[in-house]
Protein backbone atom coordinates (compact mmCIF):
# COMPACT_ATOMS: atom_id res chain seq x y z
CA UNK A 1 0.00 0.00 0.00
CA UNK A 2 1.41 3.33 -0.87
CA UNK A 3 1.05 6.02 2.13
CA UNK A 4 0.77 9.55 1.02
CA UNK A 5 1.05 12.52 3.70
CA UNK A 6 0.22 16.28 3.15
CA UNK A 7 0.27 18.84 6.12
CA UNK A 8 -1.97 22.14 6.46
CA UNK A 9 -4.48 23.88 8.72
CA UNK A 10 -7.33 23.57 5.66
CA UNK A 11 -9.62 26.39 7.61
CA UNK A 12 -12.71 26.97 5.84
CA UNK A 13 -12.60 24.11 3.60
CA UNK A 14 -12.98 25.07 0.02
CA UNK A 15 -12.19 23.26 -3.37
CA UNK A 16 -8.90 24.56 -3.72
CA UNK A 17 -8.09 22.23 -0.83
CA UNK A 18 -9.98 19.30 -2.24
CA UNK A 19 -8.06 20.21 -5.39
CA UNK A 20 -4.59 19.23 -3.56
CA UNK A 21 -5.95 15.68 -1.28
CA UNK A 22 -7.34 14.29 -4.82
CA UNK A 23 -4.13 14.72 -6.35
CA UNK A 24 -2.84 13.68 -3.41
CA UNK A 25 -4.76 10.90 -2.97
CA UNK A 26 -4.27 9.62 -6.28
CA UNK A 27 -0.47 9.62 -6.37
CA UNK A 28 -0.79 6.68 -3.41
CA UNK A 29 -3.34 4.31 -2.31
CA UNK A 30 -4.00 5.77 1.40
CA UNK A 31 -3.87 9.56 2.22
CA UNK A 32 -2.63 11.13 5.71
CA UNK A 33 -3.50 14.71 6.42
CA UNK A 34 -1.74 15.78 9.77
CA UNK A 35 -3.67 19.26 10.68
CA UNK A 36 -2.66 21.75 12.23
CA UNK A 37 -3.98 22.14 15.72
CA UNK A 38 -5.30 25.31 17.10
CA UNK A 39 -2.21 25.84 19.28
CA UNK A 40 0.38 25.73 16.58
CA UNK A 41 -1.92 27.64 14.20
CA UNK A 42 -2.17 30.72 16.97
CA UNK A 43 1.17 30.44 18.54
CA UNK A 44 3.55 29.24 14.71
CA UNK A 45 1.26 30.03 12.45
CA UNK A 46 -0.07 33.10 13.50
CA UNK A 47 -3.36 31.61 12.24
CA UNK A 48 -6.72 32.20 13.63
CA UNK A 49 -9.17 29.68 12.15
CA UNK A 50 -12.84 30.24 12.02
CA UNK A 51 -13.35 25.87 12.69
CA UNK A 52 -11.59 24.41 15.59
CA UNK A 53 -9.60 21.76 15.12
CA UNK A 54 -12.28 18.85 16.12
CA UNK A 55 -14.01 20.61 13.48
CA UNK A 56 -12.03 20.86 10.98
CA UNK A 57 -11.34 17.48 11.49
CA UNK A 58 -14.51 16.08 11.48
CA UNK A 59 -14.74 18.24 7.86
CA UNK A 60 -11.87 16.57 6.12
CA UNK A 61 -12.83 12.92 7.73
CA UNK A 62 -15.67 13.58 5.65
CA UNK A 63 -13.60 14.14 2.39
CA UNK A 64 -13.49 10.37 0.34
CA UNK A 65 -10.29 11.04 -0.58
CA UNK A 66 -8.95 11.20 2.90
CA UNK A 67 -8.02 7.72 4.81
CA UNK A 68 -6.59 9.53 8.32
CA UNK A 69 -6.54 12.76 10.09
CA UNK A 70 -3.47 13.12 12.85
CA UNK A 71 -2.44 16.56 14.63
CA UNK A 72 0.28 19.02 12.91
CA UNK A 73 1.33 20.19 16.49
CA UNK A 74 5.24 21.40 15.56
CA UNK A 75 7.18 21.94 12.26
CA UNK A 76 9.57 19.15 13.06
CA UNK A 77 7.49 16.13 12.94
CA UNK A 78 7.65 15.48 9.35
CA UNK A 79 10.69 13.04 9.79
CA UNK A 80 8.81 11.01 12.69
CA UNK A 81 5.79 10.74 10.90
CA UNK A 82 6.99 9.75 7.55
CA UNK A 83 8.86 7.31 9.22
CA UNK A 84 6.25 6.00 11.71
CA UNK A 85 3.65 6.15 9.19
CA UNK A 86 6.39 4.61 6.76
CA UNK A 87 4.86 7.16 4.30
CA UNK A 88 5.87 6.78 0.42
CA UNK A 89 4.79 10.39 -0.46
CA UNK A 90 5.39 13.46 1.18
CA UNK A 91 2.51 16.28 -0.61
CA UNK A 92 2.09 19.78 -0.60
CA UNK A 93 1.26 22.78 -2.80
CA UNK A 94 3.47 24.81 -4.71
CA UNK A 95 3.43 27.63 -2.42
CA UNK A 96 5.90 25.70 -0.27
CA UNK A 97 7.45 24.50 -3.20
CA UNK A 98 11.67 23.61 -2.24
CA UNK A 99 11.26 23.76 2.04
CA UNK A 100 10.22 20.39 2.62
CA UNK A 101 12.88 18.91 0.13
CA UNK A 102 15.00 17.53 2.98
CA UNK A 103 12.37 15.29 3.54
CA UNK A 104 13.56 13.63 0.25
CA UNK A 105 16.34 11.63 2.23
CA UNK A 106 13.05 9.92 3.56
CA UNK A 107 10.49 9.65 1.16
CA UNK A 108 9.31 11.24 -2.26
CA UNK A 109 8.87 14.57 -1.81
CA UNK A 110 6.12 15.97 -4.37
CA UNK A 111 4.72 20.08 -4.95
CA UNK A 112 1.38 20.07 -6.96
CA UNK A 113 0.38 23.21 -8.10
CA UNK A 114 -2.24 25.39 -6.07
CA UNK A 115 -5.91 26.32 -7.17
CA UNK A 116 -5.28 29.55 -7.97
CA UNK A 117 -8.12 31.89 -7.77
CA UNK A 118 -9.73 30.51 -4.29
CA UNK A 119 -8.31 31.05 -0.69
CA UNK A 120 -9.56 31.09 2.91
CA UNK A 121 -7.84 34.55 3.34
CA UNK A 122 -10.05 35.52 0.13
CA UNK A 123 -13.16 34.19 1.20
CA UNK A 124 -13.03 35.83 4.67
CA UNK A 125 -12.53 39.12 2.75
CA UNK A 126 -15.03 38.66 -0.07
CA UNK A 127 -17.25 38.07 3.52
CA UNK A 128 -15.99 40.54 5.17
CA UNK A 129 -15.30 37.63 8.38
N1 LIG B 1 -3.89 24.80 -1.26
C1 LIG B 1 -4.08 24.71 -2.64
N2 LIG B 1 -4.82 25.64 -3.28
C2 LIG B 1 -5.39 26.66 -2.60
C3 LIG B 1 -5.22 26.76 -1.21
C4 LIG B 1 -4.46 25.81 -0.54
O1 LIG B 1 -3.57 23.77 -3.28
N3 LIG B 1 -6.13 27.57 -3.30
C5 LIG B 1 -3.08 23.80 -0.59
C6 LIG B 1 -1.86 24.39 0.10
O2 LIG B 1 -0.80 24.58 -0.83
C7 LIG B 1 -1.53 23.32 1.14
C8 LIG B 1 -2.92 22.77 1.49
O3 LIG B 1 -3.82 23.18 0.44
O4 LIG B 1 -0.75 22.28 0.55
C9 LIG B 1 -3.44 23.31 2.81
O5 LIG B 1 -3.43 24.72 2.74
P1 LIG B 1 -3.33 25.55 4.13
O6 LIG B 1 -4.38 25.05 5.05
O7 LIG B 1 -3.24 26.99 3.79
O8 LIG B 1 -1.92 25.02 4.65
P2 LIG B 1 -0.77 25.90 5.35
O9 LIG B 1 -1.39 26.82 6.33
O10 LIG B 1 0.09 26.41 4.29
O11 LIG B 1 -0.03 24.80 6.25
O12 LIG B 1 3.59 22.17 7.80
C10 LIG B 1 2.93 22.67 6.65
C11 LIG B 1 1.80 23.61 7.04
O13 LIG B 1 0.96 23.02 8.00
C12 LIG B 1 1.01 24.01 5.80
Amino acid sequence: MKKVITYGTFDLLHYGHINLLQRAKALGDYLIVALSTDEFNSIEKQKITYFSFEERKRLLEAVRYVDLVIPERNWEQKVCDVKEFKVDTFVMGDDWKGKFDFLNEYCEVVYLERTPEISTTKIKKDLKI
